[in-house]
C-alpha cells in the first residue's frame, strides 16, 4: 500500500475508543468531576515534579486553594523552567488542541480564554473518540457511592467498576458497611458476597479491581474471602483487574503524589491465572522490570489479558518499547492503553499522545510484514485498530 504511513495514522486518529480504567466522574456528579485548566495543573503527576524539583514547603502548599497551587505549577514548572517531562507535555499538548496561545499570554489571561471555551465533558468525549469510559467505584466510600443513587447521568457512556482495595486496606470499615445495608448474613464472608451483590445491582459494573504490592498479591489468594470473591465474579462473568506494584505512600507528607513502584514477583499472578481458570483477569504492571515476564504470562493464560500502561509506564520512550514487545509476542491480543484520566480535559492529551506512539509501532509492524509480500489492505488495519482501541476490551468485558 502506498502512504501506509498516512493510512494508519488517519485510521488511528478515527477509530472509537473504549477507555478501560479512568478516574472520572459524569459532570452531573458535580463534587467529584474534575474539570479545566486549573484542574489539570493540580495533578499529581505535577504536583510531584513541583515537590521534587524546588524546595516548596508541602504542608504549606497543601493549604492553598487549586487555583493558587495551579499558578504556583505554572509559574513554576512551565514558566521558570522548561515543560519537558511527560506531565508538562500534556498540559501544552491541551492547550495547543484547543488553540490557546498560552506564550504570550499570563496565566490569568489562559485561565480565562479556557474558561470561556466552557467545555463539557461530552464535548471533550468527542474531540477525543471516546465512546466510553470506565470509571473507578469505591462501594465502601459512603458518599461516593451516592452516584448510583442518582443516576442522572448517561450510563452508557460512564461504565462502573467496583474497586475493591479496602476489603485488603481497611476490612473493619467495610465490614461496618456492609452490616449497615445487610440485614441477614451467615458469616462474614458470606456478608460481603451479599453486599456485592446489592452494589452489583445498584451499579452494574463491568469488572471489579484491586491494586496490589508485592506483599498483597504474594497472601492473596490465601486471603479467606477471596475464593468467594472469585466465584461470584465467575457468576456475574466479570474479570478481575489487578493493578500491580504500587508501592503506597513511599513519602506520605507528599499525600496522592507521594505513591512509588514496589517489586513484585508475577508467579503469583500465575497462580492466580491457574488456580481460576475460569475467571478472567485483566492486568497491568507499574514496573518496567515486569513487562516482559506479563507479556509472556499472557500468552501462557487464556484467562489473562494484559492492559494499559499504567502510571509511570505511561512514558513515551518506555510505551514504544513495550508495545513493540506487546505485539511481538502477542500480536494484537491486548488492550494496549487506558487514560487513568482523574480530570476530564486529561483525556486529550493522553489519547493523543498515545495514538501519535501506536501510529509509528502499527505502521513498522505493517512496513514489516509488507516487505514479506503481504497486502495489507485500510479494511484490514480499521480493523486491527479497532480491535486495539475498542473491540479487545468489549470482548473481554463481554459488552458485545
Ligand atoms: O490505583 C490506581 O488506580 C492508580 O491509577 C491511581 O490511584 C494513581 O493515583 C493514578 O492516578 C495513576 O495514574
Ligand atoms: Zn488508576
Amino acid at each position: 500500500m502506498k502512504n501506509l504511513k498516512q493510512a494508519v495514522s488517519k485510521i488511528i486518529n478515527e477509530t472509537e475508543i473504549f477507555d478501560i480504567h479512568t478516574h472520572l466522574f459524569p459532570a452531573e456528579f458535580k463534587k467529584y468531576h474534575l474539570s479545566g485548566i486549573s484542574e489539570v495543573l493540580n495533578y499529581h503527576y505535577l504536583i510531584a515534579e513541583l515537590f521534587t524539583t524546588t524546595n516548596i514547603n508541602i504542608k504549606k502548599f497543601y493549604k492553598l486553594t487549586n487555583e493558587e497551587r495551579s499558578n504556583i505549577i505554572w509559574e513554576e514548572l512551565f514558566r521558570k523552567r522548561t515543560p519537558i517531562s511527560e506531565a508538562c507535555k500534556g498540559v501544552l499538548t491541551i492547550l495547543s488542541e484547543l488553540s490557546i496561545d498560552y506564550m504570550s499570554k499570563s496565566f490569568d489571561e489562559i485561565q480565562s480564554e479556557y474558561c470561556k471555551l466552557n467545555l463539557s465533558d461530552l464535548q471533550i468525549f468527542k474531540i477525543s473518540k471516546i465512546s466510553q469510559v470506565v470509571m473507578t467505584n469505591n462501594p465502601f466510600d459512603k458518599s461516593e457511592w451516592k452516584l448510583f443513587k442518582n443516576k442522572n447521568w448517561d450510563t452508557n457512556k460512564y461504565l462502573a467498576s467496583l474497586r475493591l482495595d479496602d476489603i485488603l486496606m481497611n476490612l473493619e470499615k467495610c465490614l461496618d458497611i456492609c452490616k449497615e445495608n445487610i440485614d441477614r448474613f451467615d458469616d462474614e464472608g458470606d456478608l460481603i458476597i451479599k453486599y456485592l451483590d446489592k452494589v452489583y445491582e445498584e451499579s452494574r459494573p463491568v469488572y471489579t479491581a484491586l491494586s496490589l504490592n508485592n506483599l498483597q498479591l504474594k497472601s492473596f489468594l490465601k486471603n479467606k474471602f477471596i475464593p468467594d470473591i472469585l466465584k461470584w465474579l465467575e457468576r456475574k462473568n466479570i474479570p478481575l483487574t489487578l493493578l500491580l506494584g504500587v508501592r503506597r505512600k513511599v513519602n506520605k507528607d507528599f499525600l496522592l503524589a507521594g505513591d512509588g513502584i514496589d517489586k513484585i514477583d508475577l508467579y503469583y499472578l500465575s497462580e492466580i491465572c491457574n488456580q481460576y481458570p475460569n475467571n478472567k483477569i485483566l492486568c497491568s504492571c507499574l514496573s518496567l522490570n515486569d513487562q516482559h515476564e506479563l507479556t509472556v504470562l499472557a500468552r501462557k493464560h487464556q484467562n489473562l489479558k494484559i492492559f494499559g500502561f499504567w502510571w509511570f509506564m505511561n512514558q513515551p520512550s518506555l510505551i514504544t518499547l513495550i508495545l513493540n514487545l506487546r505485539i511481538e509476542l502477542l500480536g494484537l491480543n491486548f488492550i494496549p492503553q487506558h487514560s487513568d484520566a482523574r480530570v476530564t480535559d486529561q483525556l486529550i492529551y493522553k489519547w493523543i499522545h498515545f495514538k501519535t506512539l501506536l501510529s509509528n509501532v502499527l505502521f513498522n509492524h505493517y512496513n514489516n510484514i509488507q516487505i514479506k509480500n503481504f497486502k495489507i489492505s485500510e479494511n484490514q488495519i480499521s480493523d486491527d485498530v479497532s480491535k486495539l482501541l475498542y473491540n479487545n476490551s468489549q470482548n473481554f468485558l463481554n459488552l458485545s
